[in-house]
This record gives C-alpha cells, structure tokens and sequence, in this order.
C-alpha cells in the first residue's frame, strides 16, 4: 500500500541539503532540515514506545516553539492523531476537551503540569508530559534517549491526522477531524496557487494551534523547502525587521493593522517580499489600500475554516480566467480554489444567482469528514448532496469573486480567533445575581471586532460589571473576555420575546471607535 502519510510528503519535499537552515528563530537558534528529520523521529519512537493504540489522540497544549512544531511532524509521523489547544485556554476549557477527545498523550508546559495532569489522570490519559519553550521538559528528556531513525507509520489519506476544536455554529466546541488528504491536498493545491518558488522565504509569526499558523503556514514552507524565520510572538518590529530578508508573510488582519502603525513601514523595508497573505477574519478595505499605498504591495485575502482548511483565495498572478483580467481585490476573497465547488444558497438550500446573497456551502478534497464522535452533528451541517454549510453568508460575482457579507452563525471573531457569544452567555447567567444576558460583537479598530456583554440582574440583586468581567477572567481564555460589560434593567425584543442582538450591536457599535491602533 503506498503510504499516504502528510508527514512522509513533507518529509519528501525536504530540501537534497540537509544541513542547510530550515527554521531560524528570533532568539537566535538555528535548525537544519536534518535537525527536522531526527528530532521528529526521536519523538516518534518515543510515542510508539509507550504502546498506546494506533491513531491515538495526542492533545498539545503548549508555547510556541520548534520543539512544538516538531512534536506535530513527530505525531503524524508515528501515525497518530494531533489536537491542539490554544494556551489562553484555563481548567473548565482544558477538562471539556480532554473529556470529550479522550487523548492517549497529553503534552502541557511545565507551569501547568499540575493542573492538567489531574485533568487528563481523571480523564484515563496514562501518559503526560511536559514542553517548554526553552527546550526543557520530560518529552524532550524522555526523546532523547530515543532512536533518531524512524520509518513514517503507514496511513491511508482518509485516516485522521488531526482535531481541531471549534465550536462551528452553535453550542459547545466540536471536533472537527481532518485527514491526511484533506491537509495534504489543500497544502499542495496552495503551493501551486501562490506560486511557491525556490528560495521563498517565510516570516512564521502566528500561534501554531490553529489552522493559519499550524497547517497554511508551516505546510506552505516545508512542502516548498522553503526557510521559516520563526517568532514566538508577534511583535511588528521584529517582524518588520525579517521581511527584508524574506519573501512571504501570512498574517490574520491584527497583524497588519499593528504593522500599519509603524512609521518604518514603507516601499523600502517591504523591497524583497513576494507575497503578503491575509485571512481568518475581514480585512478591511481601509487596511487593505493603506498597505497598498505604504508598500506598493498588494494583499492577497484567501478564506478558510477549521473544517475545511482553505477555500477561496484572491489570485496570486492573473490566473487566465476573463481573458487574464483577474486581479486581487480588497473586500473579497477571490475564487474558490481548484477542486473547491462552492454556491451561495437561499434559506431552503436552492442555489442562488449570481450577486445574490445567501449561505455559502462547499464541496471538495479539504473538506472534513465530520466532527469527533458526534454524527448527529455532522449531519445538520452537511447537506443530502454532500455540502458542508459554512455559517458563513455571502455571494458570487460574475466574475467568480467571492465576497463574505457576514455570518449566520452566532460568532465573533476578534484578533483571528472565534469567540461564541453562547459560551460567554452561559457562564455569565450562572453568576449570582444574574437574570440574562446578551453578548455582542462590535468594531474594534485593533482586533477588527470585540464582544460587549449586557447583563439584566434578578429582582433586587446588585451586579457591578467589574465583578462580572473579573469573574469571567477567573475562568476563560483571556481573548474571550468581553472589553465592555453594562449592567441594564432590560434587553430590546422582538414580537416573539427575542433577543434583538441587531439593536444591541447598533447601540454600542461606536464604543470604540476613538481608539487609536494599539501602540507598539
Ligand atoms: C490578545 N487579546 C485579545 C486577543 N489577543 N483580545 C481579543 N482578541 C484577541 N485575539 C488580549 C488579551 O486578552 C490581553 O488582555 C491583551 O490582549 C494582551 O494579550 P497578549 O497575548 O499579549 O496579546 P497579543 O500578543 O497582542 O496578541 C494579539 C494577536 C493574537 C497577536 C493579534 O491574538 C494573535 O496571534 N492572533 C492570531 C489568531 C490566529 O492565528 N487565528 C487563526 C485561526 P488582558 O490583558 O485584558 O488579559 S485559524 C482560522 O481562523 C481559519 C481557519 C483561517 O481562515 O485561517
Ligand atoms: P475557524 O472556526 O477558526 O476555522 O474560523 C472560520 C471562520 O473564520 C469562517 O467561517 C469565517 O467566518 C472566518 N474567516 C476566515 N477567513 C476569513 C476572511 N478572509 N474573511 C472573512 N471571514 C473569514
């Protein structure tokens, strides 16, 4: 059986030169491509000495790092499964996803063995470990007394290779499981489309437990051999400083809008890049023609989802369609991709005509085979010929464009991460004192949007909106937390006694309006 193992083509795609830099990082470390090879398979051996079940779940929870990105190539490598998890996550998020993934391995920092040790004991995980991102820890202790040869475990492309929690369109986080096809076509299908060459570049900026930053990003270089200047966090100087000496930057639109506030950012410092991408959230079209005017280059916007990888994306070079008259335009996010069939679809799943706004279903290679343990689920969200309903709501242009107008799913997405105003709401009606409460998404000139939270106390209770926001500190994801909280006597409803979030969203839209861009 050929092995159709992601990692055993990446693997491939590993420059002739083993010794030349594949990963530089911004505190001054260096990795070859061999570096790459024996690391993974000293992990690897040491995932298939602990006699844990093919296709295991091995749940991540760790800073950014080689060694994290490493532990991923050694997880598929040994055949297994990957689920990350975003660090900003506390106990009660951390207890849901060990609970409902059940991981063979579970890997935290040092700092939190503690707590998430008891966590994954509780939820029958024998093995966990931890990783710093100092190179210290028991996974990197307990590797290095392992074999650096190892052969990548046999997979067909449709075994999983790996989760990603997201909570889709409503209610609690779902799994979505991706295969080694869906990320190894989608990850080839865009070496082509953005015209990878020999001797890009990549400045690697982003978190690497999402899609953006573990899958487009790392698949796009390795898959092209291509160097990653690596930045455990971004910071707009320090990146700015690596684009005169690479040639690619994927970015969510946060990152752009902070590198916009540095006066350095000019024609000269951007001179040898080849390609700015951006995604995850809206790029606004103001963002989108500054960077134009300041850089004299063009973003290209491409759009994509946990469950289905990339979808759409503005072209990279007139692309031979329309007589070659295709061009990346600001406010869409171009076409679907080769092999993605995508239509926009009225509230009783016909398909509509083109310009006219709807649902936007999609079809293809890289799209997910569904989300863990949960059929039910993933039938709603597909429909009988196949598509899978994305939440999102948009059109298509004459001229294939496709423009994303909003969102049929309750969803917030600031900064480039998603933030469901349900879970907020659930944990903020459990407080004392609390009746109901509503959150909302409104602009915010940093994060691109943010939630405001509008709480109504029971009878006779006295709620401070500090005490709320600080009690939900104490729990959640720091991205998560409202930047605003009211405490009101009433909601604004509808005939039916619904909550209008519209008239909610109206209300506080300019809240923060007169902020200026977050300084560096
Ligand atoms: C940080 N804070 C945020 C966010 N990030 N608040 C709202 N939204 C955020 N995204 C708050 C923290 O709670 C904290 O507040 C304060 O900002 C400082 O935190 P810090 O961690 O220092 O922030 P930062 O380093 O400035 O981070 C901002 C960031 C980061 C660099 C924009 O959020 C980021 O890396 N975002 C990228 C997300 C991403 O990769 N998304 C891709 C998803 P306090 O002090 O009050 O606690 S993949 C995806 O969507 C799909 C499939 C796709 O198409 O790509
Ligand atoms: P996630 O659940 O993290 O995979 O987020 C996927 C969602 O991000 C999509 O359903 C869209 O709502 C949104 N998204 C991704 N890229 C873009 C983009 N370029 N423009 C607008 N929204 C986007």
């Amino acid at each position: 059986m050929k092995n159709e193992n992601l990692f055993a083509a990446l693997r491939g795609a590993f420059p002739a030169r083993l010794d030349d830099i594949a990963v530089e990082t911004d505190n001054g470390l260096c990795y070859s491509w061999r570096d790459l090879d024996r690391a993974s398979a000293m992990m690897a051996n040491l995932l298939e000495q602990l006699d844990i079940p093919p296709s295991s779940r091995i749940a991540v929870q760790v800073e950014k790092s080689v060694e994290a990105m490493i532990l991923y190539l050694a997880t598929l490598r040994a055949g297994h499964v990957f689920l990350p998890l975003n660090t900003a996550y506390q106990s009660a998020e951390i207890d849901y996803f060990i609970g409902n993934a059940e991981p063979a391995v579970v890997v935290c920092t040092g700092r939190n063995f503690g707590w998430v040790s008891t966590i994954a004991f509780k939820a029958g995980t024998r093995h966990v470990f931890t990783l710093n991102d100092d190179r210290t820890g028991t996974l990197l202790e307990r590797a290095a007394a392992c074999s650096d040869r190892h052969t990548p475990a046999v997979r067909r492309g449709s075994d999983l290779a790996a989760i990603l929690y997201t909570s889709g369109t409503t209610g609690r986080s779902k799994g979505a499981m991706l295969t080694h096809d869906n990320l190894h076509s989608n990850a080839a299908m865009l070496k082509d489309y953005w015209g990878w060459v020999p001797g890009d570049v990549l400045v690697h900026a982003l978190p690497i437990f999402h899609v953006h930053g573990l899958f487009v990003a790392i698949h796009g270089a390795l898959l092209n051999g291509s160097k990653m200047l690596w930045h455990a966090k971004f910071d707009p100087k320090r990146v700015m400083a690596d684009l005169q000496r690479a040639t690619v930057f994927m970015g969510v639109p946060t990152l752009y809008v902070r590198m916009l506030a540095e006066p350095a950012l000019n024609k000269q410092t951007t001179r040898h890049m080849r390609l700015f991408i951006a995604g995850s959230a809206p790029l606004l079209i103001e963002t989108f023609q500054a960077w134009q005017e300041r850089t004299g280059h063009t973003i290209l916007e491409r759009y994509g989802m946990s469950e289905t990888i990339m979808l759409s994306s503005n072209p990279y070079r007139a692309d031979g369609r329309h007589g070659g008259q295709t061009e990346r335009r600001g406010g869409t996010v171009g076409f679907p991709l080769p092999g993605v069939s995508l239509r926009v679809v009225d509230d009783a799943g016909k398909p509509l005509p083109v310009d006219e706004i709807g649902g936007i279903q999609v079809k293809g290679p890289n799209v997910f085979p569904g989300y863990w343990r949960m059929p039910e689920k993933t039938a709603e969200e597909f429909t009988a010929d196949g598509y899978f309903k994305t939440g999102d709501v948009g059109k298509v242009d004459a001229r294939d464009y496709v423009t994303i107008v909003g969102r049929s799913k309750d969803l917030i997405i600031s900064g480039g991460y998603n933030v469901y105003p349900a879970e907020i709401e659930g944990y903020i009606n459990e407080m004392a004192g609390v009746a109901e409460s509503a959150v909302v998404g409104v602009p915010h000139p940093d994060f691109g949007e943010v939630g405001v939270a509008v709480v109504i106390p029971k009878p006779g209770a006295q709620l401070q909106a500090d005490g709320i926001i600080a009690e939900l500190k104490s729990k959640l994801a720091n991205f998560k937390i409202p930047k605003q909280c009211f405490v009101v006597n009433e909601l604004p409803r509808n005939a039916m006694g619904k909550v209008q979030k519209n008239v909610l969203r109206d209300q506080h839209q300019g809240m923060f309006a007169g902020l200026t861009k977050k300084p560096s």
